[in-house]
């Protein structure tokens, strides 16, 4: 049987990181994790290729004669590019099979589909094969219950091709304890976090080869600290061993919740496991928003001092907002501006507030008749009808991101971080010089293409430069860093003035405008 797996495009978005992956001389940010754990549940006799539209290849005619079946993974915003590949598909009469977050909520948009293989492949996947072999495989195959993550298989690796991707990326849990409404993650994968051992994880991170040849190792959890207590016992302390014993230097990054700065205990034994980068919803300063999404674990606390805590201690913090909250008034727009220039968070994703399908959010909304079915996944677009007025909402996050997008904020807030951050992981650790002489090595390319694009034919090449001599002066043990976010200057400087020139920003707001007011939001606002 042959199989191609293949992986649909992302959009250009502020994620895709497309203009810093320039930066590095490499393709696409990670490869596609599901696809390839999927990949390694097939039959081993099976030829199998993989087909990234991320990395530059193409989907050729011959590829689809080739492949009896053609398996496609995918999450809400490929979704334009899954309906390319199927509609490719279709004239060839290739078969195709679809999984990932999109087809488990969302898979009667795509009728020309053979099989849905919904929810996780490890309880799916065996119920399709079987039939498949005995030549009754069915529409959809999907699960109520939670797969058992010890059984997970490794990724089949050996079908990427490491040399175009920037950074690793490893699973260790699935699901997380808290609710915010606007969320699938507990919708998708339960609240009671699952677990891989330790032994899996080393398995995983020892599966790359030479994992020092990645900028950076992804954990892709939703909530790292969803079971505190073993990650404390079990996964920490044997990657702390795991690194001590084979001197390993790339440092770790994993989405985790802001109460992280309540256990001291935690902060220590992370950074020392060599985890850096920690993404962080922090969402709004604004308690009524916190409190009409739930999101607990943000409110009665205060999250500027727990971010300064945290880059103290050694972490660095990429923070994701959302504004369009029923509670958000015109005021938000500058509270957020506020919050995220004294914070020191230099990468900042902003969101209009959107309801997935499945989430407790997209069910008040239906209810409330304020849903809009056909929408983009796009950050700055939303499949709701706004309490606030949609056009002050169109205006004020605009504004937004003009504000803190702008070379001049993204460089105050990087000497925000400068002066707070504390980089402990790379001070205490043992490896200090093998750490720094790859550093020099690795980066002396980066380095070079950075000087060239944003010191010399950069356009805001002045604050570049500005940047460079205060770090030098300042700080000269974080010039990396100091660096680091010198191309993040180019890379959000560019995302913004791409998007702005092709009209991108709140097309759907602009339609939400012509729409009648639903009482639900007449009463609210
Ligand atoms: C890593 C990650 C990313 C990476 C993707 C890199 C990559 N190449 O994969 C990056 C950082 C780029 C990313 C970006 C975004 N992401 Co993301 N991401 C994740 C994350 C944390 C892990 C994905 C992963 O690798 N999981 C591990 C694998 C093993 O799980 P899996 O992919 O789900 O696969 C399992 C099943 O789904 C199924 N399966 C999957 N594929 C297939 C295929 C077949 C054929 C079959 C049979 C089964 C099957 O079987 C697998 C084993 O159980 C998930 C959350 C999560 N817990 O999964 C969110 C998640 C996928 N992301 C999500 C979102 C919304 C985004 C963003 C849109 C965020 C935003 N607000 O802008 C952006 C979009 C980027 C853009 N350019 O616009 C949502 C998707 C929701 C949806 N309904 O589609 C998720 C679920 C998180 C969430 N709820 O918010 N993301
Ligand atoms: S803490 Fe994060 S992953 Fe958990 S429910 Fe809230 S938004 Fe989702």
């Amino acid at each position: 049987m042959n199989i191609l797996l293949v992986y649909p495009k992302m959009p250009y978005s502020f994620w895709s990181m497309d203009h810093l992956m320039k930066m590095y001389g490499k393709a696409y940010s990670y490869p596609p994790l599901g696809l390839l754990t999927v990949a390694a549940m097939l039959p081993g006799d099976w030829d199998k290729r993989l087909i990234d539209l991320n990395i530059g290849d193409e989907l050729n005619d011959a590829d689809l004669q080739w492949a009896d079946y053609v398996l496609v993974s995918a999450m809400n915003v490929q979704e334009p590019s899954c309906k390319e590949i199927f509609q490719r598909c279709q004239q060839m009469g290739t078969k195709t099979i679809a999984g990932g977050p999109l087809f488990t909520h969302e898979f009667s948009r795509f009728p020309s589909v053979d099989h849905f293989v919904l929810n996780e492949a490890e309880l799916t996947l065996p119920c399709f094969l079987e039939d498949l072999e005995k030549g009754c495989a069915k529409k959809i195959y999907a699960s109520p219950d939670l797969a058992n993550v010890h059984e997970t298989p490794l990724p089949l690796w050996e079908l990427a091709d490491f040399d175009k991707y920037a950074y690793a990326v490893v699973q260790y849990s699935r699901g997380c304890p808290y609710m915010c409404d606007f969320c699938d993650v507990t919708v998708l994968f339960g609240r009671k976090p699952r677990t891989k051992t330790a032994a899996q994880m080393i398995a995983e991170l020892e599966a790359f080869g030479d994992i020092d040849k990645f900028g950076m190792v992804v954990f892709a959890d939703d909530n790292l600290m969803g079971n505190k207590k073993i990650l404390k016992t079990e996964l920490l302390p044997a990657l702390i061993e795991w690194r001590k014993r084979n001197n390993i230097v790339v440092t770790f990054a994993t989405q985790i919740t802001i109460n992280l700065a309540d256990d001291p205990e935690l902060m220590r034994l992370m950074i020392e496991a060599g985890f850096q980068n920690i993404f962080i919803g922090i969402e709004t300063p604004d308690g009524k928003g916190l409190e009409a999404c739930k999101k607990s674990q943000n409110l009665r606390r205060d999250m500027l001092d727990n971010v300064k805590l945290l880059h103290s201690a050694g972490f660095i913090i990429t923070a994701g907002f959302i504004v369009g909250f029923d509670t958000d008034t015109t005021d938000i727009f500058q509270r957020q501006i506020d919050f995220i220039q004294d914070s020191g968070i230099v990468i900042a994703g902003v969101s209009v507030l959107k309801a997935p399908p499945g989430t407790e959010l997209h069910a008040r909304m239906k209810r409330e008749g304020r849903l809009i079915e056909e929408f983009d996944f796009h950050e700055s677009e939303t499949n709701i009808i706004p309490v606030m007025d949609p056009e002050d909402l169109r205006v004020g996050y605009n504004r937004l991101l003009e504000t803190i997008y702008s070379p001049e904020n993204i460089f105050k807030r990087t000497q925000t971080f400068l002066k707070d951050y504390k980089s402990s992981c790379i001070e205490d650790s043992p490896s200090i010089l093998k750490l720094k002489i790859g550093i020099l090595a690795r980066y002396a390319v980066i380095v070079a293409r950075c000087v060239y694009y944003l010191g010399i034919v950069g356009k805001h090449r002045g604050h570049f430069w500005k940047l460079v001599g205060w770090a030098l002066k300042h700080k000269p043990d974080l010039m990396d860093v100091a660096l680091g976010y010198g191309v993040w200057i180019y890379d959000l400087g560019m995302i913004y003035e791409n998007h702005t020139k092709l009209g991108r920003y709140n097309s759907h707001i602009a339609k939400i405008q012509a729409q009648e007011k639903p009482q639900a939001v007449l009463e609210s606002a």
